[in-house]
Order: C-alpha cells, then sequence, then structure tokens
C-alpha cells in the first residue's frame, strides 16, 4: 500500500519540519546508538555492557516491555531507544554535593526536563528542609529517621501515599509493598493508573484476567495483526522486527492510528544487510486513519460488517460453537450492533464505509487474527469501551485462546506488568492479601487505597501529607501539572528514591528527599554478593536481570536495600518480618513472592533450570475464563466521542522518537521529521489554513473542560497529515492542559488523549 516517494531514508529533514520520514530504524538508527553510547557510558564500557542487553546472564532492558525471543536472541537484542535508556541511566556524569550550593531549587525549578535530566546521575542522600533554598546532604540515617517518624507520627496511615514506577523490579515491588501495607495503607498508586490501566480493568471484567492472551511465538501464526492506538517504531523497537517476521510468514499488517506512523510503513532492520541497504519492509498493508477517540465507533463497524457477512452466508463468518460455548451476552451485542447505523459509525470515527469494510474483510478472511494496542486507547474518557469492542470484535471469529490469535495490550515500562503481579495495586483482592498476611504474620488493610488520580485530589484536599516514589517523575508524568504541583506542596514530606533529577525533584512537599538508587544496568552487591532481580515482560515471561556496570557512586543503595532500611526503620518494631535479612539476599525475597504469589511456585529452583518462566495464563493456556459466569462477555457501549465544540480541536498528547517517557533526550523527532522544538502543535493543512495559520505560526493553546480553562502559550505550528478536527502535541511538555477532572470510566486512567483545546494566533 504504502508508496515510497524515495529510498533514501530521510533522517535529516531535508524536506523541512513536519515532513514524516518514508523509513524507520536502518542505519540511522544504529549511528543514533552510537552516539548516544558514545557520549554518555564512554564507548567501550558502554558497546561491552549493551551487548548484555536482554541476554542471558545480562540485564533486562531498561525501555520497553516487548518480550525477546529466548530461542533465537541475537548478539544485539535490543534497538535504538533501548540503547538510548541504558545511555542514559549509564551515564558518567555525577550530580555530586556542590551541585545543589550551586543551584537553589528555584534555579533548578526554571531549567527545563532534558537539562535536568542530562546534570546526570545523582549519587548522595539530600535533603530540602522546611524553607529551605537549597538541597543540602543529608545522611542514609538521618534520611530513614525522618521518614519514619513523620509516618509514624501520622494520625491515619492512609494520609501516605507510596507510589511506585514500572521499572522496579519483582524483589523491590515485592518488598516495597510489603512495606506499606505492613504501615497500614493500600494508597499505592503507579504509573499504570495513567498506563495500561484501562486494559487490565476492560479486560479483567470481560475474560477474567487483565493480562494479555497472545505468546510472542503466536505472532508466527497470525494472519492478521491489527495494531490500534500505538507507535513501535519509536516505542517498541523491536516489536517492529516481530512485525516483519510476522509479515514474512504471510501475516498482514492494520494499522489504526489518526497518524500513518513511519515506523509501521517502512521498517529497515538494523541488524539485518537488507536493513542497511536494501527497500526495508513494507509493514502495514492497510493504514485506517481514525480520528482521536474515533475507535469504538470504528470498532462496531468492523464488527457490523462482520455481522453483516454473517447473514449473507450464515454459519460461514461466525465462530458459532466458541460463542455458544464460551461467551455469553451474544444476543444484545447483536442487537446493538443491528441497530447501529452506518451514518453514525461513518460520522464517530472520521471513517468511509468503506475503508471499515476493507479492514474488516482483512479480518473475516483470516484464520487467525492478533489485535494489538497501547496509549492510544487507554487514554480517553472512553477507554474501557474502546478494549472491550476490540474483545467483541475478536471473538465474532473466536480469536481468544487459541494459537496466533488474541488480545495484545503493549505495556510500557519494562517491569510494568511485574509490579502489578507483585502487588502494587490500590485495589488488592483479598485473597492475595490472606496469602500476604499468612506469609509474613500480620493484618494487610483490607479497604481500598488511592490511585495516581485520587492521590493527587487527596493531597490538594489535605487528606494526604506524606508522598514516597519509588522511581518516576510523579510531579511531569500526571495532568494538570499546576493543580498536581500545588497538591505536592501541600504535603508534609515528599520523597523520591531515583537514579536521575526531574522535575519532581523541585515541586515537592515542605520537607523533601532525595534518595539516590542503583540502576538495572548496576552491579548490586549484598554483603559482598552479587545479586540478580527479576522482571515480567508484555507476555508474561519472567526472567533474570543483573548490571554489569560498577555503580556510579558508593554511596547509592539498591531499591531493595532502601526499602528494607525504610522499614525497619518504620516498622520494625511491630512486624514478624526480618528486613535486613529479606534484604541480603535477594533469594529469600523470591521465596517469599513463591509463597504468595501464584505461578511463582519453585521461584528460585525455576530460576536456575529455565532461562524464562512463563506465568500460567487461564484464557491463553486452557480457553477458560475466570468470570462471574465462567465465560468471556460480549459487551454493549453507546457511540459517545468526546463533544468537540465548533471551532475546536481534539487534542492527543504523544510521544517524540526522541525520549523515555518524562526523560527528554533532544527537540528531535525523525520520524516526523521534527528537528527543531517539541513546542510544536500538529494540526491538519486545512485546518491551520481555515484558522488562517501557516507553517511556524505561534499560536496559544487553551483547554476546556467542563467550563474550566487551561491556556499555554509559545507552541508553532506545523502542518501534518492527520484527520480534520484532530490536532497532536508532545506529552510531558502539555500536561499542564490536561484537566485533572478528564479521567477514563471505570480505569480513573487521565484522558491525555482526547482534550479539547482552541488554537488562537500569538
Ligand atoms: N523510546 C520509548 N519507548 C517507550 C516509551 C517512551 O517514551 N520512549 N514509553 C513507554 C511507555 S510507559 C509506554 S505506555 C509505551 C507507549 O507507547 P505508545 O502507546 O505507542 O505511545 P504514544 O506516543 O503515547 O502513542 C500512542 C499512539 O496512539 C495514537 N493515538 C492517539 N490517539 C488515538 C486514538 O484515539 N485512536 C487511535 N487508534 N490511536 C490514537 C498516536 O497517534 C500514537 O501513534 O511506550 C513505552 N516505550
Ligand atoms: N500527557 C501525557 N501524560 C502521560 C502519558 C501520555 O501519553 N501523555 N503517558 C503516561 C504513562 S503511559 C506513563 S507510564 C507515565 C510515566 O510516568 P513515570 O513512570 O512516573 O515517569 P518516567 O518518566 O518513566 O520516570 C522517569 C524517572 O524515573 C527515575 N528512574 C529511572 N530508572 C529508575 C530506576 O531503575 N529506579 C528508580 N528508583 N528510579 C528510576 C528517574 O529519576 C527518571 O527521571 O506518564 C503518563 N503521563
Ligand atoms: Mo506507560
Amino acid at each position: 500500500m504504502t508508496e515510497r516517494v524515495s529510498d533514501t531514508v530521510s533522517d535529516k529533514d531535508e524536506d523541512g519540519e513536519g515532513v514524516p520520514a518514508e523509513s524507520a530504524a536502518g542505519a540511522p538508527a544504529v549511528f543514533e546508538v552510537l552516539r548516544h553510547v558514545a557520549s554518555k557510558p564512554g564507548l567501550v564500557r558502554g558497546a561491552t555492557s549493551l551487548l548484555k542487553m536482554n541476554q542471558a546472564g545480562g540485564f533486562d532492558c531498561p525501555g520497553c516491555a516487548w518480550p525477546e525471543d529466548p530461542g533465537h536472541r541475537k548478539r544485539t537484542e535490543f534497538c535504538e531507544n533501548g540503547a538510548k535508556a541504558f545511555a542514559d541511566e549509564a551515564t558518567r556524569k555525577l550530580i555530586e554535593a556542590d551541585f545543589f550550593e550551586r543551584y537553589s531549587i528555584a534555579d533548578l525549578a526554571r531549567q527545563s526536563d532534558r537539562w535536568l535530566n542530562e546534570q546526570g546521575r545523582l549519587t548522595r542522600p539530600m535533603i530540602r528542609k522546611p524553607g529551605a533554598t537549597h538541597y543540602t546532604p543529608a545522611t542514609w540515617f538521618t534520611a530513614f529517621e525522618l521518614i519514619s517518624k513523620q509516618l509514624n507520627g501520622l494520625a491515619d496511615p492512609n494520609q501516605a501515599a507510596f507510589y511506585t514506577s514500572g521499572r522496579t523490579s519483582n524483589e523491590a515491588a515485592f518488598l516495597w509493598q510489603l512495606f506499606v501495607r505492613s504501615f497500614g495503607t493500600n494508597n499505592m498508586p503507579d504509573c499504570s493508573n495513567m498506563c495500561h490501566e484501562s486494559s487490565g480493568t476492560a479486560l479483567n471484567e470481560v475474560i477474567g484476567s487483565g493480562k494479555g492472551t497472545v505468546r510472542l511465538s503466536d505472532f508466527d501464526f497470525a494472519d492478521v495483526i491489527f495494531v490500534l492506538g500505538q507507535n513501535p517504531g519509536s516505542n517498541h523497537p523491536r516489536m517492529l522486527a516481530t512485525l516483519e517476521q510476522a509479515k514474512k510468514n504471510g501475516a498482514t499488517i492494520v494499522s489504526i492510528n489518526p497518524l500513518n506512523e513511519t515506523g509501521l510503513r517502512n521498517f529497515r532492520n538494523p541488524q539485518t544487510i537488507d536493513g542497511w541497504v536494501g527497500k526495508g519492509t513494507d509493514l502495514a498493508d492497510l493504514h485506517v486513519p481514525v480520528r482521536i477517540n474515533g475507535d469504538v465507533a470504528l470498532l462496531k463497524g468492523l464488527c457490523k460488517a462482520i455481522l453483516e457477512a454473517e447473514t449473507k452466508s450464515p454459519g460461514t463468518i461466525l465462530d458459532r460453537d466458541f460463542i455458544a460455548k464460551l461467551t455469553s451476552d451474544f444476543d444484545e451485542f447483536a442487537a446493538d450492533i443491528v441497530i447501529t447505523a452506518w451514518d453514525e459509525i461513518v460520522a464517530a470515527s472520521g471513517v468511509p464505509e468503506a475503508l471499515i469494510r476493507e479492514a474488516a474483510d482483512i479480518a473475516i478472511n483470516a484464520r487467525s487474527t492478533i489485535c494489538c494496542w497501547a496509549m492510544g486507547l487507554t487514554q480517553h474518557k472512553n477507554a474501557v469501551a474502546n478494549i472491550q469492542e476490540i474483545i467483541n470484535f475478536l471473538m465474532l471469529r473466536g480469536n481468544l485462546g487459541r494459537q496466533g490469535a488474541g488480545a495484545c495490550p503493549v505495556r510500557g515500562h519494562s517491569n510494568v506488568q511485574g509490579d502489578r503481579t507483585m502487588g502494587i495495586w490500590e485495589k488488592p483482592d483479598a485473597a492475595f492479601l490472606d496469602r500476604l498476611g499468612a506469609k509474613f504474620k500480620f493484618t494487610p488493610p483490607a479497604a481500598h487505597g488511592l490511585d495516581t488520580v485520587d492521590t493527587i485530589h487527596a493531597m490538594a484536599d489535605g487528606r494526604v501529607n506524606v508522598f514516597a516514589a519509588l522511581g518516576g517523575n510523579f510531579m511531569a508524568a500526571t495532568p494538570d501539572t499546576e493543580f498536581t504541583a500545588n497538591a505536592l506542596g501541600n504535603c508534609d514530606l515528599t520523597v523520591q528514591m531515583s537514579t536521575k533529577l526531574n522535575r519532581s525533584h523541585v515541586v515537592t512537599g515542605k520537607t523533601a528527599l532525595i534518595l539516590p538508587v542503583l540502576g538495572r544496568t548496576e552491579i548490586d552487591r549484598q554483603e559482598g554478593d552479587e545479586q540478580f532481580v527479576t522482571v515480567e515482560n508484555s507476555m508474561g515471561m519472567v526472567s533474570r536481570s543483573r548490571g554489569h556496570l560498577e555503580p556510579a557512586s558508593e554511596s547509592m543503595k539498591s531499591e531493595v536495600s532502601v526499602i528494607a532500611e525504610l522499614a525497619e526503620a518504620t516498622v520494625g518494631g511491630r512486624s514478624e518480618v526480618n528486613w535486613r535479612k529479606l534484604a541480603s539476599d535477594y533469594n529469600r525475597i523470591r521465596d517469599g513472592i513463591a509463597a504468595v504469589i501464584p505461578g511463582f511456585e519453585r521461584f528460585n529452583d525455576r530460576l536456575y533450570e529455565v532461562e524464562s518462566i512463563e506465568l500460567p495464563h487461564a484464557v491463553r493456556d486452557e480457553r477458560q475464563f475466570i468470570t462471574a459466569t465462567g465465560k468471556a462477555r460480549f459487551t454493549v457501549h453507546d457511540i459517545e466521542p468526546v463533544d468537540v465544540p465548533e471551532g475546536h480541536f481534539l487534542m492527543m498528547t504523544i510521544r517524540s522518537h526522541d525520549q523515555f517517557n518524562t526523560t527528554v533526550y533532544s527537540d528531535k523527532d525523525r520520524y516526523r521529521g521534527i528537528s527543531e522544538s517539541r513546542m510544536v502543535v500538529f494540526m491538519h493543512p486545512d485546518d491551520a489554513e481555515q484558522g488562517g495559520l501557516a507553517r511556524g505560526d505561534r499560536v496559544t493553546l487553551t483547554s476546556h473542560h467542563e467550563g474550566s480553562v487551561r491556556t499555554m502559550e509559545g507552541f508553532s505550528v506545523v502542518p501534518y497529515p492527520i484527520p480534520l478536527g484532530c490536532v497532536a502535541t508532545y506529552y510531558p511538555e502539555t500536561n499542564p492542559l490536561i484537566p485533572v477532572q478528564h479521567v477514563a470510566a471505570g480505569s480513573n486512567t487521565p484522558a491525555y488523549k482526547s482534550v479539547v483545546v482552541s488554537v488562537t494566533p500569538e
């Protein structure tokens, strides 16, 4: 389908700002790897360590959660962006105590996120005392004393919240939730709340498991792969190699996305000679340019076309056996689809009926279909409906729980799925709490806790006044920047366990602590013995990760030891757990995991027997649905797109090719032809013209939500192939525009990808 304009890889934006590149990866990707590795960890040290990434005995890539294929590891099992994430952590630049003498917190607050990150690794504990203008050095001892005093002084443990970001290992995550629950609360907001929570909520409700139902090997057997609301070229580059292989095996790929993302158009595999000099592989056979937030309508259209085909040739299209035996509520679902008019589907999706039918025909002619998706579907008001419509679509032809078929939510952070498996969840189920309590001899709190958005509200209202974060950048990642900053400022104490300096260290509570921790790439020694940790990828495979670089500084601690010492100081007197003993040998933590979490039986032994452990999954392995009825459910969702008043636009906030979440490596976005500034607004050329706007014009963006407005100045217009009425901007720059009240029904995930805005010339 793709028409290649030129066979040269256009990574230099010769054609001006905002001209999408024709091809992804290839030689430019390799040059980028070399540049990042040479400039940060140093070429020899970096390259030697990089070769250990995603290898048996090596460390798990600190980037995304796409799995590697244990049977077919390549010597270089990493991508350009994984290499950047590695180089960023393994940098030789260090932040010493005198840095904080030189810069006041106000000075730091004036710097960009990029500048903060570029200052290097955090190396020693620092404290901001109430009213202080600067951070000053603290000892680990005083830091733990201060936190424990503050926590134990609270009238109620629910006045504290404990955030987790998805790079945390299984061992640290398990110990963290054990500490938090021993302290007495389930207030465990995490990055998942902003990410795939909508997927977990949706899937749990209809198929009885919150995780994806496919293995990596299923991609070899799929006839069709739908990629919805995902930009793997930038965010899961190793997935492109999987798609390329699937394609060679005859699979058809359909991309459903407002943007025709370069990575899905043409891929030059940098690990093959062809990828350097050849034409690359055109990946997507069909691109469906859905309007932002138009997916419920589009998916209903796909289902409608399938049902119509069945009416024409009864008994040949639907998997009637699967529907009858293993699902419920098909009749209500089908009746709703029948009365949903094509006009309504076309109007709300922005896609012509013929194109929807073309996509449906591809699924009809396929024996096995996989649907992959990411943030383009999960960060909307009706995100849960989006995902349940995917399940409806898959179930019509029995595409769940069999080879080459299924649901594949593609996770973000490298261990975000594992953290949830370990109990990082504000809504733990009773069975989990019972097992945890039985093993560690305490009564965990039963009441559900606060998620990310609710934590912001609770800090704003003064209901929460201690906030501690295990990694991440809460301040920059969350919506409504000004509101969230005030909420954090209300806290008596904020604590950040971090590797790199970020916005969350400069927007703080009255007292603030920075606790520097080891990263994935570093050797973790406890009582003289090197430890390893484990992580779970997007497909439920658990494997070991062991760093190979000497730690950036001797004054840092591992996440596990920080948590253990904090727990000892805070709950040591009243808990039966020997925290220090657990932290001195991570095998002991894994024995705890084995006793509490199903699927981890004989955890330590199995880690020595096999390279990775596959966690059980009832749908994938047994075609069993652990729902109340024992069946998978069809569901009915009204088409309720966000209302966009005349003259306004629907804005999505997306990632560039040169960032990892809130860590921005540069102002470039090679595949979208951006090289100078991230303060841009992508809009349809006709929309721009109608507003009297030309390329490069300066504009102000104003978001509108239930009568409230938020404004940001200083964007420049980039005319771009995007559906009419839609605009795109970069995350995290535009988070000040996202109303904290604008969340997904059911999952409470911020609707980062459907914000109503107006665009006015400056
Ligand atoms: N290099 C790198 N890798 C990363 C990350 C990173 O920042 N950098 N972040 C990690 C994390 S935590 C995550 S969650 C993932 C994120 O991975 P993605 O979900 O791929 O990231 P986004 O840039 O948010 O892109 C979402 C895509 O959805 C599309 N989209 C937006 N709105 C809609 C819509 O309404 N409908 C449809 N169909 N599509 C829509 C956008 O055009 C875009 O292509 O990547 C992970 N991997
Ligand atoms: N507008 C908008 N907002 C979004 C999104 C969006 O698409 N649009 N996406 C959302 C999504 S999907 C997510 S996942 C969140 C991300 O939210 P977070 O997970 O909170 O943010 P990150 O940027 O990944 O966190 C980066 C920081 O983590 C720390 N860090 C890195 N590695 C380690 C480590 O090994 N250990 C420890 N302790 N710290 C470490 C470093 O200090 C670094 O600065 O953002 C969300 N926010
Ligand atoms: Mo994410």
